[in-house]
């Protein structure tokens, strides 16, 4: 966390409400909420080509959402009004756009080729950013060759990340996303809760002498992750004989605070630095992506950085009209916006993307879950959906039937692959019409007249109808790769960007979870120790003697 000590001069925002082409928008919404799906397809014989675009071997279809070519001049006229494309420029060149830290915001630095210049405060960092790379890669080939060796002179098997939030969420989802890359014989584990069981789980089965810790934390502050680092501290201790000497050789921190990490009695050498122009959940392509380095090797990773590149320069160099994020970003608008959707499904039909969607939430939702503009005004309209999901097929045979007959409208982004990464048998045929067909009766639906032509009688048939006109996005990508990996993400992360410089909004702040980082403390010690004087609300007071009453305290 950091505030700026002086305030800042922050221009007045225009709310996006009172723009002509928001008020354009919300009359347009009138005409087009009538249309279904399959009217619109009807009408526009080239709807299909026409709403879509290619680049970068991603496919994005948006043409089972429900607008017209209209819907989308409208929405580009939107997104020009309230300066996207002067906002994005500004974050690219290093401006301090994150206005209530005082920080640039330069997730983008961090994947520039060597050669870019990216200057804050008039210092070029895309130097820092390499050789910060390259120390990395240095660290993980000596892992993964075996010439770094555990105190007892044993080579590492096992690489735990202790860090939460944005220091566990995309590593985390990247280590199951990449594994088909990871060197046989070395495995990342991931502790985030201060639950202990996730400590427990994660070492029960694990020799100390082959296991390094990374510590990663931004702040090298947080309550979690320190709390988890002292256990495993401990317990490396308790593995290795007790001898001290032994935490040089099995832990490894990333953070932005040096100092911090010389306190905890990490080797300086052994850690690895970012800085405070990258926010946490836009930092897995950091040093917090330290695991997934070791796990994947420097190359793997590398390629992950550049796919985030490709999208970059996409976002940064294509017209509003064909660029997928800004596109996306609008679509997700519209159907949040002025068709009164909450929520957005991400639902990818690859199991390697099991965790995709969790760290979506986190890169959306905490960053545009805002309730003011820039400039301190409340907002009037809503902001961040309400983001969720899991992998196809699993989710079909679950919350899908609401999707598809609830009455709630869940605008869904179908994530598919055309290749597998493993050929042994029909699976990937199957896995692809499932996510076509889910997609198509999602938007045509299926019709009383339809179903009674099948020989359902008339009383059963109002059951089966599917009324359709449900939107989605297909992303069909040829196949996953660390560069596909880093594409998808940047897609994501620089449709946030669009949506958030729409509102008016800091997407680059949390002031929330700095809350909650704080919340805790004043219980903590209420919890245990004498019997203290509560002052809380009584259902909290209730609470806490409920808990000292079942500990015996
Ligand atoms: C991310 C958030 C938050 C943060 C965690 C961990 O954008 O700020 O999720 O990543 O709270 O913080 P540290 O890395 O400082 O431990």
């Amino acid at each position: 966390m950091s505030t700026a000590t002086t305030a800042p001069s922050i221009a007045p925002v225009t709310p996006v409400d009172t723009r002509p082409e928001w008020k354009a928008l919300v009359a347009h919404a009138d005409k087009v909420k009538p249309l279904h799906i399959r009217q619109l397809f009807r009408d526009d014989a080239t709807r299909a080509q026409d709403l879509a675009v290619n680049a970068m071997d991603i496919h994005f279809d948006f043409s089972k959402q429900r607008v017209t070519r209209e819907t989308l001049q409208l929405l580009v006229s939107l997104a020009k009004a309230c300066g996207v494309e002067a906002k994005r420029d500004a974050m690219f060149r290093g401006d301090k756009i994150n206005v209530a830290e005082g920080r640039a915001v330069l997730h983008v630095a961090l994947r520039a080729p060597k050669g870019t210049v990216i200057k804050v405060d008039g210092k070029d960092v895309v130097p820092d950013v390499h050789a910060v790379l390259d120390a990395m890669s240095a660290f993980a080939n000596k892992i993964r060759s075996g010439e770094w060796k555990g105190h007892t002179g044993k080579r590492i098997k096992t690489v735990i990340n202790i860090g939460i939030g944005g220091s566990d969420l995309g590593p985390a989802m990247a280590w199951d996303a990449l594994r088909v890359w990871a060197q046989p014989g070395l495995e990342c584990r991931y502790v985030s809760n201060v639950d202990e069981n996730d400590f427990y789980e994660k070492t029960k089965d694990l020799d100390a002498a082959e296991t390094m810790f990374v510590i990663s934390s931004k702040t090298f502050t947080t309550l979690e992750t320190m709390t988890n680092a002292h256990t495993a501290r401990a317990w490396s201790l308790k593995g290795l004989g007790g001898d001290e000497k032994a935490v040089a050789k099995h832990f490894a921190a990333v953070s932005t605070a040096l100092e911090q990490v010389k306190k905890f009695g990490i080797d300086p050498a052994n850690m690895f630095g970012f800085w405070d122009w990258v926010g946490g959940r836009y930092s897995m392509d950091s040093a917090i992506g330290l695991s997934n380095m070791i796990a994947v090797g420097p190359d793997a990773f590398r390629d992950m950085l550049a796919g985030f590149h490709d999208m970059d320069e996409h976002f940064r160099t294509t017209p509003l009209e064909k660029n997928l994020p800004a596109l996306m970003g609008l679509l997700n608008l519209w159907n949040n916006q002025f068709l009164g959707c909450d929520t957005l499904a991400v639902l990818p039909y690859c199991q390697y993307l099991d965790r995709f969607s969790a760290y979506l939430q986190q890169l959306e939702m905490e960053s545009n879950g805002k309730h003011v503009q820039l400039d301190g005004q409340h907002v009037r309209w809503q902001t961040s959906p309400i983001v969720w999901g899991q992998p196809g097929t699993n989710g079909q045979h679950a919350f899908y039937q609401m999707i598809h007959q609830g009455t709630k409208i869940v605008p869904c982004d179908f994530i598919a692959f055309a290749e597998s990464l493993h050929n042994i048998g029909t699976h990937q045929d199957l896995l692809t019409a499932n996510v076509f067909a889910q997609a198509e009766a999602l938007a045509f639906g299926k019709t009383q007249a339809e179903i009674e032509a099948e020989g359902v009688p008339a009383w059963l048939a109002p059951h089966k109808v599917m009324e359709g006109n449900r939107p989605s996005n297909m992303i069909l990508a040829r196949k996953l790769s660390p560069r596909m990996l880093g594409r998808l993400i940047a897609f994501y992360e620089h449709k946030v960007f669009t949506m958030g410089a729409i509102w008016g909004i800091n997407s680059f702040d949390q002031w929330g979870v700095e809350l909650g980082k704080v919340l805790a403390q004043r219980i903590i010690p209420e919890l245990s120790g004498a019997k203290p004087d509560l002052k809380h609300d009584g259902s909290t007071n209730a609470l806490i003697n409920q808990y000292r009453a079942w500990r015996g305290r």
